[in-house]
């Protein structure tokens, strides 16, 4: 392959529902680009980019593949991404190394919930957009209503650049408003017969036509003065002016597919090479230091290695995007984030899992290398005078949690090692040795996510894992105030111990003022505050340690120890063994004895104290909540509210947006535990949702008294 300017490269993510037909169009576009000799299918687990065992087991794209294709003197690079948001995490990587992206729709279904989700990653990231619509040939296909929906939801935005003269079984013909020409397709498809628009056609397209350059025109002020002027664009002042609605994301021109058949790929592939922004066509990229970098082969060399995986055969495989400056075979580079020193031996333009070497590449391009020493997603390496770093991919929530471990205990340090370097390859793959919960705790996306973890841990490496209910990271609190003392003493052969501590607590609230006097059964106790410790606690909250000491009852000396045995019991918290937090504790008095008191004695009359207070006052279990927002079509609202309520849900609000309604709740972590799979089961898969941590609610009575039992009955069996 020849080396491309930046100028000539287009990078482009294939985003759009599951089964819309992404994996589909790139074998077609493949083929038209001579890259494969054959068309695979999907069904034949054939095709280029559906390469991983678990991808032909489940007929899915779980995994991003980069592939390229040379069409009209331009290098199309694309990532075919997965369609299920529980592979999210490849679609936000693809789109924050590509400048623009074609969402395939489903003619049959139109507008899904996976389209709706995909959406929202191009507006995070502000990426031009091109709606392509699929399926055209299925006798279910409804294109006009596609469009409806389309402009429901982005208004005038939405343009028609193509329309089909027919759908279903017969389609082979598709009428281009911005070429004013008809294409025709044997039902091989591949090349087209480009044909004068037939008279019963004419006026919906001269409309079309119409509509198409006054879009084109709103988006460039000189195209506007020319279009008012003269009423009317050339084919190359149109495409500056969608170029230039694309880049601002003021327009989403929709195409037409047929992607089974090979019908308008190449069509779509010119309007690519010809329309879609070039990489230094789009905003620079700013460093972790927050320098612009522009997208220039001029500048220093920097690669930003966005994807690794590993290959048979080969090992790792690391993806690049050339941030700036140009990268020859050869090139020494310095690993910005590691400081390691790496040769690239190797640049690869990748198809899938073929590889084909080139000499170079320029400014913006996407490649690949191997055999790199010491390379983790998301680093950098610059070669002399590029010292840059970036970091600017923001993956989504975990939405799902399991706790997991091997079957065979002997194999747990392996799973270990293989989790990390899952994690490696999808950053959604999130896994955690809780020291809180002593679980090992893997999140994601979804169940499907965890199930294609499990499968290929279970398929590659042989490792049997189970997962199981993770343990929910409650905290205990108080919510009035006790008083407590208690008495160490200890005489077993050899030294004595003994520490008496007087203390109260209270529940702690940002600004309390400082304690004066308390009245516990009719007795005062006057406050003296000698010293006040407020401790951040690692797991949330504070504690305020206050020293009211008086008369040297307690030497300052076992101050610490008291701390120490408190700290243990806010660690180990005395009702269900959660971390305790937001409490103010006030030692105001206490014992000790000449030769028997020592840190240990004062360390567990301060922790027994404490318990013992805290057990007074009215002490509450806190759980998770979390933000809930549910993106629902509208005939399944009720279902889905129903099903919340069932979950304690607090519903906070609701929003319409082109049929699909968006419910926002706050929701306890413990009812949302396998929220995704009920959540696909009730809508049929139409839903989708996000969770993000909101805060820490107390729980209800009930609720307590059942987690109070079960961690009796947990310590009764240990
Ligand atoms: N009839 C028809 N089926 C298609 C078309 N494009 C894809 N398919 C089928 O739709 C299914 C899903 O396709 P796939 O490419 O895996 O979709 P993806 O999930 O978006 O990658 C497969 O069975 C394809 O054969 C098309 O244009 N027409
Ligand atoms: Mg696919």
């Amino acid at each position: 392959m020849k080396v491309y300017q930046t100028n000539e490269i287009r990078n482009i993510a294939l985003l759009g529902s599951s089964g819309s037909g992404k994996t589909t169009l790139a074998e077609a576009m493949l083929f038209e680009g001579g890259v494969i000799k054959r068309r695979g299918t999907v069904e034949a687990g054939n095709t280029v980019s559906d390469y991983f065992p678990v991808e032909k087991e489940y007929g899915y794209s779980v995994f991003s593949t980069v592939f390229s294709v040379e069409w009209m003197n331009k290098k199309l690079n694309f990532i075919d991404c997965p369609g299920s948001d529980d592979f999210a995490g490849n679609v936000v990587t693809a789109l924050n190394v590509t400048e623009s992206a074609i969402m395939v729709l489903n003619a049959q279904y139109g507008v899904e919930v996976g389209t709706i989700n995909q959406f929202r990653y191009t507006e995070q990231v502000k990426k031009p957009v091109v709606f392509l619509v699929n399926h055209l040939d299925n006798d279910k296909a409804d294109y006009d209503s596609t469009v409806t929906q389309l402009k429901e939801r982005w208004g005038s935005k939405a343009v028609q650049i193509q329309y089909p003269v027919s759908t279903g079984a017969g389609f082979n013909a598709v009428i281009d408003v911005l070429k004013m020409k008809m294409y025709k397709w044997k039902p091989e498809g591949g090349e087209p017969e480009v044909l004068d628009i037939p008279a019963d056609q004419a006026d919906k397209a001269e409309e079309l036509h119409n509509a198409l350059i006054e879009a084109a025109a709103e988006h460039d002020d000189a195209l506007m003065e020319k279009f008012f002027e003269e009423g009317s664009l050339s084919e190359d002042e149109m495409r500056n002016g969608i170029r230039a609605g694309l880049i601002s994301r003021g327009m989403f021109p929709i195409f037409c597919v047929c992607a089974k058949h090979d019908m308008c790929v190449r069509r779509t592939m010119e309007f690519l090479g010809n329309v879609a922004p070039s990489p230094d066509q789009m905003p620079n990229f700013k460093t972790t230091s927050g320098t612009e970098v522009k997208v220039e082969s001029s500048g220093p060399t920097s690669l930003f290695f966005y994807k690794t995986t590993i290959e048979p055969h080969i090992g790792q495989v690391s993806y690049f995007k050339v941030m700036s400056g140009k990268i020859k075979e050869g090139d020494d580079l310095i690993n910005a984030d590691r400081g390691s020193k790496e040769r690239i031996a190797q640049l690869f333009v990748v198809a899938g899992q073929t590889r084909n070497t080139v000499p170079e590449m320029a400014a913006g391009d996407l490649g690949a290398t191997v055999k790199l020493k010491d390379i983790r997603r998301g680093n950098t390496l610059n070669g002399k005078g590029g010292d840059f770093k970036f970091d600017f991919i923001k993956y989504p929530d975990p939405k799902y949690r399991r706790a997991v471990k091997a079957v065979n205990e002997s194999d747990s340090e392996k799973m270990m090692e293989i989790l990390i370097r899952m994690h490696e390859e999808d950053p959604t793959w999130m896994v955690e040795q809780s020291k809180e919960l002593k679980q090992t705790i893997i999140s994601g996306q979804g169940e499907f996510h965890l199930r294609t973890l499990k499968w290929r841990i279970e398929n590659n490496d042989k490792i049997a894992i189970e997962y199981f209910e993770p343990k929910i990271p409650y905290r205990e609190t108080i919510t009035k105030m006790a008083r407590a003392d208690y008495r160490h003493k200890k005489q077993s052969g050899g030294a004595g111990q003994f520490g008496e501590v007087h203390l109260i607590v209270e529940p702690y609230t940002e600004g309390m003022p400082a304690p004066e006097m308390y009245r516990f059964n009719g007795q005062e106790y006057k406050i003296s505050v000698r010293d006040t410790q407020t401790i951040e606690l690692e797991w949330g909250g504070k504690l305020v340690f206050i020293n009211s000491i008086v008369g040297g009852s307690i030497d300052a000396r076992f101050l610490p120890a008291i701390m120490k045995g408190i700290m243990g019991r806010l660690e180990q918290g005395p009702l269900t063994g959660s971390y305790a937090r937001d409490v103010r504790i006030i030692v105001y008095d206490g014992k000790m004895h000449p030769v028997d008191s020592n840190e240990i004695s004062f360390m567990l009359a301060g922790r027994n104290a404490f318990s013992t207070a805290f057990k007074n006052a009215g002490p509450k279990i806190l759980e998770p909540v979390y933000d809930v927002e549910v993106s629902v079509p509208a005939d399944y609202l009720g279902d889905v509210m129903s099903d919340m309520q069932g979950r304690r849900a607090i519903i906070m609000g609701m929003e319409s947006e082109g049929g699909f309604e968006k419910l926002k709740a706050k929701v306890p972590l413990k009812e949302m535990s396998s929220y995704s799979t009920s959540l696909s089961s009730i809508t049929g898969g139409r839903a989708s949702f996000i969770m993000k941590f909101a805060s820490y609610e107390l729980v209800p009575t009930d609720v307590q008294e059942k987690l109070l039992k079960e961690y009796e009955a947990s310590q009764e069996e240990e």
